[in-house]
């Protein structure tokens, strides 16, 4: 975004298929009623909620429900999400899309690329989501999301409106991985996305692991998009999600994060995924989501 009073249109995805546990379905209702709307009055931009109607259930194929779980309800959300965040796009405001688990950026993405052919992606997760139904352990299409969006893995989802990749991997980084599969690995190697540890967090530091995956992310491109798992952040500090791992980002440095790419002026759409208000502590994470809204969306104290 250019950064000036952009208009802002939230996205709630109440959806929880993608994974194995429930809850990540009530991620929108929580991070709203922890004051997400206050949050962009005071930061003095113009909003609105998009009206999000929930998909007619589509038939599962029993064939593929091991590898690709639920495939027929992630892929009926991710077409209507697809198609919302196409028709924000055009209204030129920015889709904020509130999940729901992970899987929710399948259609974020495809509809964003809709406007923005040369899309970089921030992908802040403790995961890769690079599994593609042959490398998961699991079956769940969260952990499939970003494979997805690089063209990898069931074409019902790389070709979600169309085009195949949506992605380019020299556009794309993680940030905060602290959890990989085999078969992601792989797909690191030979995708050649960026990514940046905990390891590298630690030693070199998030203002420079930062600074680097914005000059990665927006080379070239036409805008960026931030898909943000609130799993990066440590479960001391954001107990609510549904696969927590320990030794993740601090309070600051995921601020800090957020701050920076406000900086940066080409932030075109943002993901807040997989706050789960069942595994949650009083609302500990979906305030923590609200904030880390507020520091994407320029709040500062000077
Ligand atoms: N890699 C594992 C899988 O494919 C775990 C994915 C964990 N889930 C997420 N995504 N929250 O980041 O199932
Ligand atoms: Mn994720
Ligand atoms: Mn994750
Ligand atoms: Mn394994």
């Amino acid at each position: 975004m250019n950064n000036e009073r952009q208009q802002v249109t939230v996205l709630p995805v109440p959806f929880h298929y993608g994974a194995s546990k429930p809850g990540a379905s009530g991620g929108p209702e929580a991070v709203l009623q922890a004051g997400l709307a206050e949050k962009l009055r005071h930061l003095n931009l113009p909003h609105s909620l998009f009206p999000w109607k929930e998909p007619a259930e589509l038939a599962t194929d029993r064939r593929s429900l091991e590898r690709m779980r639920n495939w027929g309800r992630v892929l009926t959300m991710s077409e209507a999400v697809a198609e919302a965040v196409q028709s924000i796009m055009e209204s030129e405001a920015l889709p904020l899309t509130i999940g729901g688990d992970h899987s929710v950026s399948i259609g974020t993405i495809a509809g964003v690329t809709a406007h923005v052919q040369q899309l970089g992606v921030v992908w802040i997760d403790a995961h890769a989501d690079l599994n593609t139904p042959q490398t998961s352990h699991t079956g769940n299409l969260h952990g499939m999301a970003l494979a997805a969006s690089l063209g990898l893995g069931d074409t019902r989802f790389t070709e979600l409106l169309g085009r195949s990749p949506k992605l380019q991997p020299k556009r794309v980084v993680l940030v905060g991985v602290r959890e990989l599969d085999e078969g992601e690995k792989k797909h690191i190697y030979e995708t050649g996305v960026t990514c940046f540890t905990m390891h590298d967090i630690d030693r070199h530091g998030m203002g420079r692991v930062m600074e680097k995956a914005i000059a990665i992310a927006s080379y070239g491109s036409e805008g960026v998009h931030v898909s943000f798992d609130i799993d990066s952040v440590d479960p001391g500090e954001a107990p609510g999600t549904g696969t927590p791992v320990r030794g993740g980002l601090n309070y600051r440095e995921a601020h800090l994060a957020m701050e920076m790419l406000y900086d940066c002026g080409m932030v075109t759409s943002a993901d807040i995924v997989e706050v789960n208000p069942l595994l949650d502590t009083n609302g500990r994470t979906a305030r923590l989501a609200v904030e880390l809204i507020g520091s994407l969306l320029g709040e500062r104290i000077l």
